[in-house]
């Protein structure tokens, strides 16, 4: 299976990150950690896109806050799928971010997730997987059937609590 690139601007994005880390460890993912940034390590963040798609990468997924261009450095330098997320910073609570990223000009596309959407960055990952692995595709459908029942579940019960 292809793995998935989670490439950091910070080990302060961490929290989120592990988010997604626990998604793809659920679903039995491969996948690889790194903390490049765009503006305070340029070269190394080209680098490592650069060799993505020989090093056996079929998505990466970006994280970073406040003027968040790693996400669109990184897809400048690859046609690999890459997915952004957004993180929350003190001053602007994410929206600095959420821009930054989802905002990308015409021909260099990011798919961007909601702000600290590490959760959803990681199944959308998978979903990009799965297109060419149907074991994958199955355990995203069994994913999906659990958290219907889940809710189901609460709301057969929710007339108590009333
Ligand atoms: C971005 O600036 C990082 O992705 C992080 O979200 C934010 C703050 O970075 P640090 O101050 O933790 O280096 O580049």
């Amino acid at each position: 299976m292809k793995k998935v690139g989670l490439i950091m601007g910070s080990d302060s994005d961490l929290p989120i990150v592990q988010k997604a880390a626990s998604v793809l460890k659920e679903l039995g993912i491969p996948y690889e950690a790194h903390v490049y940034s765009a503006h305070r390590t340029p070269a190394e963040a080209r680098d490592w896109t650069l060799a993505a798609r020989d090093e056996g990468f079929g998505v990466i997924i970006a994280f970073a806050g406040m003027a968040a261009h790693l996400a669109g450095a990184i897809a400048a330098n690859t046609t690999l799928p890459v997915i952004g997320v957004p993180c929350k910073s003190a001053a602007l609570d994410g929206m600095d971010a959420l821009l930054s990223t989802v905002m990308m000009p015409s021909g260099i596309p990011v798919a961007t997730v909601a702000i600290d959407g590490g959760k959803n960055a990681a199944l959308l990952a998978a979903e990009i997987l799965a297109l060419s692995d149907e074991e994958l595709a199955q355990a995203l459908i069994a994913r999906r059937e659990a958290e219907s029942a889940a809710v189901l579940k609460k709301d057969s019960g929710i007339a108590d609590r009333l």
